[in-house]
């Protein structure tokens, strides 16, 4: 039923010995009725879906609306990342730093084997392996997950090169990163299952120095598709500052001018910034195009010529849905045709999917993310905020034909944001390496509803690494500078630019139109990158100057222009001191390049 063409047959998948003797240890603790090894075979996909829809734990969508696709509503306690349960487990609790929970590694191994032990009873252990980007490239890395919950195999076969593939290479020799998840929810025999099973108690905990996860009790997301933060950002994080890479949580795109000229942009963002619409931007100033080739996760390396190179280590979008709609993100859209997998939005009368953003009125006759009957006045959101949609990246419009060759892209400018209202311009360009690290390691957000915590609140998140570096922050600032270094030596480094999209004026309105108009920015970042435009070397770098903007056809008042690239020196005199209290946080191991550039912001200041 599915488009996607047939794989290779189950018979020939190797059975690497290391991995085998790692599962076999794994069903010995776990206890689980029987293992299954995953080819990553349509045939094999379209068996696991069937299965959640007997479960419950799949609803089918009426295919005339969504082709082939599914909703999963999880267990109300199972709806996000928990970042209170996630530990970075290192030998030394200094290398886990000031902004990780840290848990000595083997106390977590004896608490995690008392949790796993049984845990897999009455399921099935499926065994998972993948490979973060192209299979064979590379930049690209290989993992094994472990794991009792058929939604985790399915998402993690859309969000990564799944498959015998993987195994082939690991039984060439390839070094993989151990992954073992479970829901923590044994079936007595005979017990009747829940569609979502899970545990109250919940831990993600890795492993840096032995390049291991362990996951328990959560089948949502992050917490449990272990591929993409917890190996792709946190352990990726550690194995790229021990070999000189940089593992990113950053989209990456490729932006061609109307005079045909290309650059490539990544760009870390918090979240709830708007990354996957930015990362599939459909420009609003004619000639232009962009191209996604990632929307979460980059991983950059320096090639053999000193260039920065990049791949998306993902090969699918596990986006968030609300404030997803034709007029913000056409192209999430319509990758969202058929071959997808909803979790917690709202369910139309007509067995289609809704979410608060995808049309402005909500439609009749909605039933809720908990499966309730929807009523609008209850003043509760019918999709829950942190809701998802789980599509390859193949299906997206926008998608670079050429988003998964194994060489990646050559990286020109790399693009720092976050959700300021005030004191953060819409745009200005780091002066120099050093100064870009700068900017990366000052990253601000304003929280959203989206989040846990109060609302409207600046909260640091460095690099948009805060919930994703596997070691000490304050040494991963350092191998940021140490990268500039090599890169420097062999030929250059890319630019670098802080940009805002959130700024607001007096009456609270957005300044800026944002989506399609944030072309308008990346045009003064193309003619940044050629040298064909001065800035203003202000206090906080270097400032375009309004003249140098393209504001055709947009109706932007000359108040809100001044505001939206305005530094106001009170603000910044505040902002420096936010700085130096987030440095102050990583004492000693703080790199003295980073105190140095505070220095410097407030001299000029
Ligand atoms: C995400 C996040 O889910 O950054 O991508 O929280
Ligand atoms: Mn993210």
């Amino acid at each position: 039923m599915s488009l996607i063409a047939e794989q290779r047959p189950t018979a020939s998948a190797p059975r690497p010995a290391d991995v085998a003797a790692w599962v076999d240890d794994i069903a010995r603790l776990t206890r689980p009725d029987r293992v299954v090894w995953c080819t990553g075979s349509t045939a094999e996909r379209h068996d696991l879906l069937q299965g959640m829809v007997e479960t419950g734990t799949l609803l089918p969508l009426n295919p005339e609306h969504r082709h082939y696709s599914f909703l999963a509503r999880s267990d109300p306690d199972d709806v996000a990342r928990v970042e209170s349960r996630t530990f970075i487990c290192s030998e030394r609790a200094a290398d886990a730093g000031p902004t990780n929970n840290w848990a000595d590694p083997t106390g977590m191994r004896m608490t995690l084997d008392g949790l796993l032990a049984g845990s897999m009873a009455g399921r099935t252990l499926y065994v998972v392996p993948f490979s973060m980007g192209p299979v064979g490239s590379p930049l690209a890395k290989l993992g094994v997950q472990v794991t009792d919950s058929p939604y985790v195999v399915v998402s993690t076969a859309t969000m990564t090169r799944m498959g015998t593939a993987a195994l082939e290479l690991i039984a060439a020799g390839a070094d993989w990163v151990r992954c073992v998840h479970s829901v923590g929810a044994p079936l007595a025999p005979g017990a009747e299952d829940v569609p979502w099973p899970c545990n109250p108690t919940k831990y993600i905990s890795h492993f840096p120095e032995t390049r291991e996860v362990i996951s328990f009790g959560s089948a949502y997301g992050g917490n449990a598709i272990l591929a993409k933060k917890a190996f792709a950002l946190r352990i990726a994080s550690v194995i790229a500052r021990d070999e000189g890479w940089l593992a990113e949580h950053m989209l990456l795109m490729r932006v061609t001018d109307p005079a045909g000229r290309v650059a490539h942009v990544a760009a870390a963002f918090p979240s709830a910034c708007g990354k996957t619409n930015f990362a599939m931007l459909q420009p609003s100033l004619p000639g232009w195009t962009v191209e996604t080739i990632g929307d979460d996760i980059a991983w950059l390396r320096p090639d053999a010529d000193g260039r920065l190179r990049a791949i998306n280590p993902e090969a699918g979008f596990f986006g968030v849905a609300p404030g997803t709609g034709p007029a913000t993100n056409a192209a999430a859209i319509d990758a969202l045709w058929g071959n997808a997998i909803f979790t917690n939005v709202a369910l139309r009368d007509d067995g289609d999917v809704w979410w608060e953003g995808l049309t402005d009125e909500a439609p009749a006759g909605l039933t809720d993310w908990r499966g309730e009957p929807w009523d609008a006045a209850s003043g509760r959101p019918a999709a829950h905020p942190n809701s998802r949609f789980t599509v390859s990246a193949a299906q997206c419009p926008s998608i670079a034909d050429d988003w998964d060759d194994p060489r990646g892209v050559v990286v020109d400018a790399i693009v720092f944001g976050g959700r300021r209202s005030s004191s953060v311009p819409l745009v200005v360009e780091a002066r120099s390496w050093e100064h870009g690290v700068f900017l990366g390691a000052t990253v601000s957000s304003e929280t959203t509803a989206a989040a846990e915590g109060p609302v409207g609140r600046v909260r640091r998140d460095p690099f948009a690494m805060l919930p994703f570096c596997g070691y000490d922050m304050a040494d991963y600032f350092q191998h940021w500078l140490d990268v500039g270094d090599s890169l420097r030596r062999a030929g250059g480094t890319p630019h670098v630019f802080q940009v805002n999209w959130f700024r607001r004026g007096p009456a609270g309105e957005y300044l800026w139109p944002g989506f399609g108009d944030n072309v308008r920015v990346l045009d003064w970042i193309m003619r940044r990158l050629h040298g064909e435009v001065g800035a203003e070397d202000g206090p906080i770098g270097l400032e375009p100057r309004a003249r140098d903007l393209d504001l055709d056809g947009l109706d932007l008042p000359p108040a809100a222009l001044g505001e939206l690239l305005a530094v106001h020196r009170d603000e910044w005199e505040a902002e420096a001191e936010g700085i130096a209290e987030h440095f102050a946080t990583f004492g000693g191991r703080m790199p003295a390049a980073l105190l140095d550039q505070l220095t410097e912001l407030r001299r000029r200041l």
